[in-house]
């Protein structure tokens, strides 16, 4: 690893042009800070760096722009807990121990990114939802949202002390942030791990921003009415937006008079209900909860779209389709409020004069579907949510030269730029990468790849990983947790450039192929039809390939 030279090559155009010099100015040669920004299921699809169909984000955007856009990022396990797991111990799930969210309880004893950044003298802090159970080891400073985290008044821990702050969620850890920031020693670099609690599920705008996508209608996805036709997983699950998503509870029509109804989930009937409605003293902080003046703005949106569902009484498709527009409504209100935040974010770090030596990392824990095949949530190896956005702007913000890559087959048509980086990357990426950007030495049991060579543009030909010399050109994939919420079978499953094979386990034995260049929306499952035999013989054999690579005991 060349990680001597990295300051120089990393610090943008003035940096570059004075090694040249030998004249680089002290500033430059400064170890570069990271500041990692992570939602909770934030979708490319409401990025409009990836996606313009639904929302503009230009502030997420611009760290795209000033860097670089990968348009191939991947998660190993599509769910919070393990994401986060992954992230921290660039390992996969089986490796690092935290194989679901019902059950897991993350073993911080274990090697993680910031020991290693600790050791190698930077200092840490983990600020927002986290998400693992057990308490965070590691960071000079955690300042943690409890469990899910909530939109209002959300509960913190702050280094073991539990504390309720006033506002929204998405604002207040923004705050804290800020407050580390301002007083974190500045003779030493940093790395600041900033997880918003957003745009996860109840999708709860900020008040500022109830409203303010009303007058748009969202296109349905193509695959919306989704009859999953040759896929017995896919059609196995209890994430449709029809059948699932809860009028009271996600949806918000949680009246005052009771007559609105959810039979087919009465718990969240009620859940809902007490989520909005809960009696308050006034001034009272209840966490979680919305003081008198939120609850009052709240109503004074939500109560005239409540009586309008009363008169509507829609059904069949027209309840379908609403429930679609009300979900992206909210869903793309609560990523403006993220937007903005990350516009609060680079304010900061350029009124602080942090832009030319800090790299800045968009990313989510995983993707998410916005009615495609039907669904909201995550959980399956299907494109949309076993991808997640990944955006890094560079120190200096000069626009990464990408070297000319493969194409990869998209489900929705992103344009090409020039700092396109299109290889394969997965969230087991993310330790090592950050390692080599603070100069630091990789762990060998990290299963991840730095991928800081392909942000300096270097041929991923040549790049030498684990593996090897050229970069990867396959993924593995594994989710666990079921029995469970949402129904998702256990499964795992290879993603070449063009296939994507899948084995479905548990109560179910079902395999599913899909070949993304012919059909990039996964709706003809190819496993099984004559002709596929060597195909299938192929990919499995890469499946085994790293299934042993990665020594995950399931084993084909
Ligand atoms: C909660 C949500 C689920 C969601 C999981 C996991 N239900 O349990 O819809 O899939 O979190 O999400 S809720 O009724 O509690 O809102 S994850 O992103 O944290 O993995
Ligand atoms: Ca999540």
């Amino acid at each position: 690893m060349e990680n001597s030279k990295l300051f120089y090559v990393l610090t943008g155009a003035s940096a570059l042009t004075a090694v040249g010099s030998c004249t680089a100015p002290k500033e430059a040669q400064k170890p570069l800070n990271v500041v990692y920004i992570m939602c909770d299921d934030h979708s490319y699809q409401t990025i409009s760096a990836y996606d313009r169909r639904y929302m503009e984000t230009p502030n997420i955007d611009r760290l795209a722009d000033e860097g670089a856009r990968f348009t191939n990022s991947f998660v190993a396990n599509s769910l919070s807990g393990p994401s986060r797991a992954c992230m921290l111990t660039g390992k996969h799930s089986h490796a690092n121990g935290f194989t679901n969210n019902e059950h897991g309880i993350f073993d911080g004893s274990q090697q993680t990114l910031p020991k290693l950044l600790g050791e190698g003298g930077y200092q840490t802090a983990m600020v927002g939802k986290w998400h693992l159970v057990s308490e965070p080891t590691g960071f000079d400073y955690w300042d943690i949202l409890t469990g899910q985290g909530d939109y209002y008044n959300p509960v913190f821990i702050r280094n073991g002390e539990r504390l309720v702050r006033r506002g929204y969620s998405t604002d207040v850890t923004t705050d804290v942030a800020f407050e580390w920031l301002d007083g974190r020693d500045p003779d030493k670099p940093f790395c600041l791990f900033l997880h918003y609690k957003a745009p996860h599920r109840s999708w709860m705008p900020d008040v500022q921003d109830l409203g303010i996508y009303d007058d748009v209608t969202y296109p349905l996805p193509g695959t919306f009415y989704d009859d999953y036709a040759t896929r017995e997983a896919a059609a196995k699950q209890e994430m449709s937006i029809l059948a699932d998503r809860n009028v009271v509870y996600d949806l918000k029509m949680a009246d005052k008079e009771k007559e609105i109804h959810t039979p087919e989930q009465p718990w969240l009937e009620e859940y809902g209900r007490d989520l909005y409605r809960r009696d308050l003293a006034p001034g009272e902080l209840v966490p979680g909860r919305m003081d008198a003046e939120q609850q009052a703005a709240w109503d004074a949106y939500y109560d005239p779209l409540i009586d309008r569902f009363k008169r509507d009484s829609l059904s069949g498709n027209a309840l379908y389709e609403w429930k679609f527009q009300r979900y992206m409504r909210d869903y793309c209100s609560v990523i403006h409020s993220v937007d903005r935040n990350v516009g609060r974010v680079y304010d900061y770090l350029k009124e602080h004069g942090l832009l030319e030596n800090t790299v800045v990392i968009y990313t989510s824990d995983q993707g998410f579907y916005m009615g495609e095949h039907g669904y909201f949530d995550k959980r399956f190896m299907y494109e949309e949510s076993f991808r997640t956005p990944l955006l890094v702007r560079m120190p200096g913000g000069k626009p990464v030269k990408a070297a000319k890559g493969r194409t990869q087959v998209l489900g929705a048509d992103f344009g090409h730029r020039a700092n396109d980086i299109d290889e394969f990357v997965q969230n087991i990426d993310y330790a090592p990468t950050i390692l080599d950007i603070a100069g630091l030495p990789v762990p060998e049991d990290i299963q991840g790849e730095s991928f800081l060579p392909l942000l300096r543009g270097e041929k991923p030909a040549k790049v030498t990983t684990s593996e090897g010399k050229g970069w990867r050109r396959s993924l593995y994939y594994h989710y666990y947790e079921y029995p469970a919420e949402h129904s998702v079978r256990r499964h795992y499953g290879v993603r070449t450039e063009r296939y994507s094979l899948m084995h479905f386990y548990n109560d179910i034995d079902e395999w599913e192929l899909f070949d993304l260049q012919e059909d990039p929306l996964q709706l003809h499952n190819l496993y099984g039809e004559p002709g596929t035999e060597g195909l299938v013989q192929e990919l499995r054999r890469e499946l085994e390939r790293l299934q042993v690579l990665y020594d995950d005991p399931v084993r084909l």
